[in-house]
């Protein structure tokens, strides 16, 4: 890996990429995909990576937004964009990776300081536009490290690895802690339940989202036998209900560590590693995470009372790219982050998040902004207004379904609805189903009553 990433780094500095620039990447996860990241952070550029489910007209967002000097990307995928793009390629191809080849490897470390960007990645708003969370090496290094200590990786640890590597939990909460100590990674491409299940038994560690879990539950291999070598299983990045943890543990006899965390500050809380995993909760600030719930002022509410999660750590991003503004109002004096997500803490100190101040749904871990989806629908002639909710779904934790006032004017089927959002954006943020309502509900103000 460092040998690759040396290649890649000389390739890119061929290409033009200097340091502090932006190089969005959006390919299929291979350990060429490791590398591409660790060459950037070689020679001080800032990873960019994007879902790979993105249309390419929400790419186009990004790299507008962005002004990366290139893009990495699938052959054949964002031909139009009006930027530098490569291929990672195969050898022997002449992409990227056999320029890589080619080149004189750069060996170094280009030096960069503590609150220089390392990563950018775009996280919604609840006004449809994506905004760029700014990484520091900081942040990245300080919350590798805390993670690494508390849940007590060691030297023989094997990382079962089969998150998508354009996420923070994938890319940094997993792979981190595994570089951090030179641990072997079982590295799959995707997740695929007979896959985990056949590599479960090699490995000391697996992190994954609540789907995940419910879709292993769902394969009769797995149980105690095949859980044997695991010393910890995390989940995060979506809610688990109680009813899957209470299943996992019947299942193996073993209990699953259950951390929160969010793109813009990383790992946030985390059910101890030695003391009591309480199901439903998130667990305990890390170490170095000041953490209190407040009012809509930003004045603590009484403990056990619910209120907005707001955070100071190490690990929080230095702002949102080309947007001092939203950054500002999303942090309070003193430092505080307003994180969007509600919750309370028990006497004890845990954290029970309780849902979202903002209108999101989060579907198989990813996070889906129904007013993106709305704004579309909306245009769709014969429609009248929208409302996209989040719906409880056995796989996905939540499923995003639309409800569709008709006009009255023009037949609408649900064929054309699905058709509006083809291409425009990904699929998964497409409703699993529509339904059809005479008026959408609301409130003495008009706010639709979701
Ligand atoms: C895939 N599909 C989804 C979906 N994933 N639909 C809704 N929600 C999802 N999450 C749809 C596709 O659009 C496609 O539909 C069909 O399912 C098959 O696609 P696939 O790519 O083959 O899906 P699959 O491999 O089964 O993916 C399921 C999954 C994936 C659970 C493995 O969603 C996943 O990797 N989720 C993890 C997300 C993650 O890493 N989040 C971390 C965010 S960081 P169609 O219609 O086209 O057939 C964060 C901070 C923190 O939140 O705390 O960690
Ligand atoms: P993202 O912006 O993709 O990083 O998603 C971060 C959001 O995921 C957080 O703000 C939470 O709403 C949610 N999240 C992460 N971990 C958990 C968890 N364990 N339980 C519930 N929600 C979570």
């Amino acid at each position: 890996v460092d040998h690759r990433s040396a290649c890649m780094a000389a390739a890119l500095r061929d290409l033009g990429v200097a340091v502090g620039d932006r190089v969005v990447v959006q390919i299929d996860k291979s350990t060429d995909n490791v590398a591409l990241y660790l060459a950037c952070l070689r020679i001080g550029a800032v990873f960019l990576p994007l879902n790979t489910a993105y249309t390419p007209g929400e790419v186009a967002y990004f790299v507008d937004d962005a002004t990366p000097t290139i893009v990495v990307a699938r052959p054949g995928t964002l031909d139009g964009l009006a930027v530098t793009i490569v291929h990672l390629g195969t050898d022997g191809d002449g992409s990227f990776a056999e320029a890589s080849d080619r080149a004189d490897p750069f060996d170094e470390v280009t030096e960069r300081g503590a609150d220089d960007l390392a990563a950018m990645l775009y996280t919604s708003g609840t006004t449809g536009r994506s905004k760029g969370a700014m990484l520091t090496h900081a942040n990245l290094q300080s919350n590798a490290m805390a993670l690494h200590d508390i849940w007590r990786f060691g030297p023989d640890d094997v990382l079962l690895h089969t998150l998508p590597i354009f996420h923070v939990h994938g890319l940094f909460v997993a792979l981190h802690c595994a570089m951090l100590g030179g641990n072997e990674v079982i590295f799959l491409p995707k997740f695929d339940v007979a896959d985990v299940v056949d590599n479960l038994v090699d490995a000391t560690v697996l992190m994954a989202v609540p789907t995940q879990y419910t879709r292993l539950l769902g394969d009769a291999r797995f149980d105690a036998a095949t859980c044997a070598s695991v010393r910890l299983f995390t989940s995060g990045s979506a809610p688990m209900t109680e009813a899957v943890h209470a299943d996992f543990t019947q299942r193996t006899g073993l209990q699953i560590l259950e951390r929160y965390g969010m793109t813009e500050a990383g790992m946030i809380t985390s059910n101890p590693y030695d003391g009591e995993r309480v199901p439903g909760t998130v667990g305990f600030p890390l170490p170095d995470v000041d953490l209190r719930v407040s009012d809509d002022t930003g004045a603590p509410v009484p403990t056990g009372e619910t209120g907005v999660v707001e955070i100071r750590s190490p690990g929080l991003f230095a702002g949102y790219w080309q947007m001092p503004e939203k950054t500002a109002s999303e942090h309070r004096d003193g430092g505080w982050f307003i994180t969007g997500d509600v919750g309370s803490v028990d006497v004890e100190g845990r954290l029970t998040l309780e849902g979202r101040s903002s209108d999101m749904i989060i579907s198989g871990g990813y996070n889906v902004y129904p007013k993106e989806i709305e704004m579309v629908l909306d245009e769709v002639p014969g429609v009248l207004e929208t409302a996209v909710i989040g719906v409880p779904h056995p796989d996905f934790g939540e499923a995003v379904v639309a409800l569709v006032v008709r006009d009255g004017a023009v037949e609408v089927s649900n064929t054309a609805l699905a058709a509006s959002l083809d291409g425009v954006l990904a699929r998964f943020k497409h409703p699993k189903s529509y339904i059809a309502v005479d008026e959408l509900p609301r409130n003495a103000m008009s706010k639709v009553q979701k």
